[in-house]
């Protein structure tokens, strides 16, 4: 049993912490190899709220970039897109990085680190939301997620971190182990998941080694990418797609199977005026998109020569269709696990995030993108890398340059 395995009092006294590769040493605490961290474990604490946007725009340059197209707003356009922003101790939102667009803000945690985050749900969300972490460890009322099978009146009696509502806050306490070094992403796991991360509501976890580990990387930026097949807007109320979707829910990204939870039901004849809406099913038509934009108008992937740049790419699918790869043109990359081999082209399972390391020394401007043939003009962001001379990345013991 892999609990049983793990020494959670060693990991987080702050005096010693296992190295992910002593993690099946066995019941008892292991003598040799166990590596000794000067590093004193901190808590990181984050406020981070929910943003509603009415109508998201897809392609904000307003054209392809790559073949200067135009493109049909049928293609363009999510209605009611959220997604998570950092904000203040008082919820007021922090500046979101130009790359970041429809992708929550990067959380961050070193081994033995505890993670708090304050959360609130914008009142204009009109339903439940939450967060919900991987990599991270967490008990069940922190995991972020509302179960069907809890009693009457779960979310209200102490867990309510599942189904936080409109307007309302919830601090979730998490904590990075040894195994949770890595990445992955976080996402809301309230009544409707699938809808939820439909709308926008994912974002990025890192956990790193501590800065004495051997295995520690130093970058100069980190850089978070979701590939994301999302299904542009339809006007609804008043078209023919009504009878499709009249078992909604306010607000509804997309009609779930399942139909919706009552508590958030809404009768169509009390639905907002000018309506529309993002279907399933006979709906709009599939946008792939990279941070909820398309067809290379993601902007601020700038570095410079010399710069080691972190990129955490993952897709979040709904279907086998949208299965999703990311291609890097001009440079090759490593995986964190796989060091000595560089490549191009990773794979980008559902949920499960690529970590990737680039040594930007290519100068030019370069596309990366789905190879996934019929994604590729959409699923595409450029990005740069300037000759201008770069602060050095000091003391980087693991520098490796591919001469
Ligand atoms: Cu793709």
């Amino acid at each position: 049993m892999k609990s049983a395995r793990y020494f959670p009092a060693l990991a987080f006294s702050g005096m010693a912490i296992l190295s992910a590769c002593n993690r099946d040493s066995g019941t008892s605490p292991p003598v040799e190899g166990v590596f000794q961290s000067k590093y004193r474990p901190v808590k990181r604490e984050y406020w981070v709220t929910t943003q509603v946007i009415p109508k998201w725009d897809m392609v904000p340059l307003g054209k392809a970039m790559m073949t200067t197209d135009s493109i049909d707003p049928a293609r363009r356009y999510l209605y009611r897109a959220m997604r998570y922003v950092r904000t203040d101790s008082v919820w007021k939102v922090l500046p979101v990085p130009s790359w970041q667009q429809l992708s929550g803000p990067i959380i961050r945690a070193t081994v033995g680190d505890s993670v708090i985050v304050h959360f609130r749900n914008d009142p204009g969300s009109g339903m439940p939301l939450s967060m919900h972490p991987h990599n991270l460890l967490y008990d069940e009322a922190n995991e972020g997620v509302w179960r069907a099978d809890r009693p009457e009146g779960w979310p209200e009696s102490g867990t309510a971190g599942g189904a936080v509502k409109p307007g309302g806050e919830f601090t979730y306490r998490w904590k990075a182990e040894a195994r949770s070094v890595g990445v992955g992403p976080y996402h809301s796991h309230s009544f409707h998941p699938a809808q939820e991360v439909a709308a926008g509501l994912i974002g990025t976890i890192v956990v790193d080694e501590p800065p004495d580990h051997p295995d520690y990387v130093r970058f100069d930026t980190t850089i978070a990418l979701v590939f994301k097949t999302y299904l542009a807007m339809v006007a609804a109320k008043d078209s023919s797609l009504k009878d499709s979707i009249k078992d909604t829910c306010i607000p509804p990204l997309i009609p779930w199977n399942g139909g919706c939870h009552p508590k958030d039901h809404v009768p169509m004849d009390q639905w907002p005026e000018n309506r529309v809406d993002s279907l399933a099913h006979g709906g709009g038509p599939e946008v792939n998109s990279i941070n909820g934009t398309a067809f290379a108008n993601l902007e601020g992937l700038a570095f410079k020569k010399g710069q080691r740049v972190r990129f955490v790419v993952f897709a979040m699918n709904d279907e086998g269709t949208q299965n999703h790869t990311v291609h890097f043109h001009g440079e090759m990359l490593r995986e964190m696990s796989r060091r000595n081999l560089y490549k191009d082209v990773f794979d980008l399972p559902s949920a499960e995030a690529v970590d990737l390391m680039m040594d930007a020394e290519n100068a030019g401007k370069w596309m990366l993108h789905c190879h996934v043939e019929h994604h590729a003009s959409e699923m595409m962001a450029m990005y740069e890398i300037t000759d201008a001379k770069a602060a050095p990345a000091a003391a980087n013991p693991d520098r490796v340059t591919k001469k």
